[in-house]
């Protein structure tokens, strides 16, 4: 009957499998371009995935993954987004490749893959998610500023629906990947391996004594044993606030807490304003490649 034919000559519908592909695809070239930064582009492939998701606004209910829309201007000249093009580039030929996912699911697909690759726990993962036109750009503004406190950081995290559990968990994606000076102005990677997912971000946090760099740039910190690391302001702003700081030790003194409730809450980041038709409970999850 009916139903047959539009099988036969409908859409074509990708199932886990293919996503699986996606997936592989990526992993393979993270390791392939290993000349990039510190040796991979895993943490400009999760900086990536966030600030797509993290423009979301719960009143309104605009902004989000679902759209890709820094693909266009102005979204993508908001000075939070330098540098993402690095990301955005890195993952043309897969899109070349895979022309049937859009491009929101796969910057999406891309930041659960590098976290799993990075040694992160494993990011359940779902499709669904339609690209749009410039229209739906949002206004700047809507990420955090590292030069802030703990008032700007919840003003923006509870915009989107996080709680100061959801929002430490979050800031621990800072384990991975450095700030640029032709980027964000700031300087340097927070911790010794930059592409391995780790607590030691939280460890740092309360084991260094960390100074101000003296230096022309924006206000950083630099921990007082090696001088090479460093902390943006909002970072120590989650050791200052007493409900933040009860998380940041929790995490340094358990990483499995940290992997379980950072994958929750990079999961729900990942989906936020997006109109899913599937379940929560047939999210994939990627068999990772090592
Ligand atoms: Zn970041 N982040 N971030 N972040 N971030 C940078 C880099 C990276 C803040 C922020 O201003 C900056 C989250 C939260 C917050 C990553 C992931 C996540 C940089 C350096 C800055 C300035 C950019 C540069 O110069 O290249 C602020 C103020 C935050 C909250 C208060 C959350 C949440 C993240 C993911 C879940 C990652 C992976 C990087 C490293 C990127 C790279 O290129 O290596």
């Amino acid at each position: 009957g009916g139903d047959a034919s539009v099988k036969a000559t409908g859409p074509f519908v990708p199932t886990k499998e293919d996503y699986q592909k996606v997936y592989n695809e990526i992993a393979r070239l993270l390791v392939e371009k290993d000349e990039y930064d510190d040796g991979s582009y895993g943490p400009v492939l999760v900086r990536l995935a966030w600030h797509a998701s993290g423009t979301y606004d719960k009143e309104t209910g605009t902004g989000g993954s679902n759209g890709a829309t820094m693909r266009f201007a102005p979204e993508s000249d908001h000075g939070a987004n330098a540098g993402l093009k690095h990301a955005r580039d890195f993952l043309e030929p897969v899109k070349e490749k895979f022309p049937w996912i859009t491009y929101s699911d796969l910057w999406t697909l891309a930041g659960s893959c590098a976290i799993q690759e990075l040694g992160g726990p494993v990011i359940p993962w779902r499709p669904g998610r339609a690209d749009r036109d410039l229209a739906a750009c949002t206004p700047d503004g809507r990420l955090p500023d590292a030069s802030k406190d703990q008032r700007h950081i919840r003003d923006i995290f509870y915009r989107m629906g996080f709680d100061d559990r959801e929002i430490v968990a979050l800031c621990g994606a800072h384990a991975l990947g450095r700030a640029h000076t032709d980027r964000s102005g700031f300087d340097g990677p927070w911790d010794f391996s930059p592409t391995v997912f780790t607590n030691e971000f939280y460890k740092l946090l309360l084991d260094e004594k960390w100074e101000k760099r003296k230096w022309n740039g924006p206000q950083q910190f630099t921990d007082k044993t090696t001088k090479t690391l460093m902390m943006l302001p909002t970072d120590l702003a989650l050791v200052k606030d007493k409900e933040f700081k009860q998380h940041v030790d929790r995490y340094a003194k358990d990483s499995d807490v940290f992997f379980k409730e950072f994958s929750d809450v990079y999961v729900k980041l990942l989906e936020l304003g997006v109109p899913f038709t599937s379940k929560a409970e047939d999210r994939f999850v990627f068999k990772s490649s090592a």
